[in-house]
């Protein structure tokens, strides 16, 4: 076998704030102090949609500390789909990266997903022991199980929110869903595009402060109206 990679060239590291005042500063300290034994260079991208907390001042002070931070900011909340994608393709760097902004996952476990990179496009963690109720478990079983049957999604946890692409992967990629339906649709079109895909495991912690909104009915509701408006357009796009 030949020596895996340990360390990217590059990375745009990314992750979407919604009221999570307490999280970011901490969450930011966690990548810079990790992020350099990833990469020989990085940058990391806040998105701030629309929080009506001190998320973004938060942020912004960190960013004014150090430039390899940066804060773009939704004046209204777009939803969770819009914000990692504008996280996404804001960075510029040969690799692009995403979490979220609660520090439910151990931003040192990239470095498990980067050994992969050199014969996939596309590193998607799952989430052992998902610290979650068990309701909200059943329903993401379901829920990834209509996404492989609908979509072809071949993943067992397509809403995990640890996920490495080749930036080039990401080119010319147009992305509908603003809402939970995001990251289906986005492996969904990654796939259809000849991506390469695998799954890592990765752990998933507690969320010490803020407010979980996966589980609002809102959000659900949004997700399967976003879910039939795809598999009508990938249809049509002669996709699937
Ligand atoms: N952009 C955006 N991000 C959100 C929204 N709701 C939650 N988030 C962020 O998405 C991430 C995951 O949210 P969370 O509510 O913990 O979802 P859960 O872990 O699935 O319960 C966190 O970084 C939140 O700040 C939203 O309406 N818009
Ligand atoms: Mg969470």
């Amino acid at each position: 076998m030949s020596a895996r990679s340990t360390r990217l060239s590059s990375l745009s590291a990314s992750f979407p704030a919604h009221n999570e005042e307490d999280n970011v500063g901490p969450m930011l300290a966690d990548l810079l102090a990790a992020l350099p034994d990833f990469a020989e260079r990085f940058e990391i991208i806040v998105v701030d949609d629309g929080s009506r907390d001190r998320t973004f001042e938060r942020a912004s002070e960190v960013a004014k500390q150090d430039p390899r931070v940066r804060v773009v900011r939704h004046e209204v909340n777009q939803g969770y789909g819009a914000a990692v994608w504008t996280g996404l393709t804001s960075g510029t760097l040969d690799y692009a990266f995403f979490t979220d902004g609660d520090r439910q996952f151990d931003v040192r476990q990239i470095g498990e997903l980067i050994p992969y990179v050199d014969d996939y496009d596309v590193v998607v963690g799952y989430r052992v022991n998902r610290q979650d109720n068990a309701v909200r478990k059943l329903n993401a079983h379901a829920w990834n199980w209509l996404i492989r049957l609908l979509l072809h999604v071949p993943v067992r946890d397509v809403d995990c929110a640890f996920k490495l692409f080749r930036r080039s992967a990401l080119q010319g990629v147009r992305i509908e869903s603003g809402g939970a339906m995001f990251s289906s649709e986005l492996l969904a079109r990654l796939v259809a595009r000849g991506s390469r895909v695998v799954e890592v495991p990765v752990k998933h912690l507690p969320r010490e402060t803020g407010r979980s909104s996966g589980g609002n009915l809102r959000v659900i509701a949004r997700a399967f109206r976003d879910l039939f408006q795809l598999y009508g357009d990938l249809r049509k796009e002669g996709v699937r």
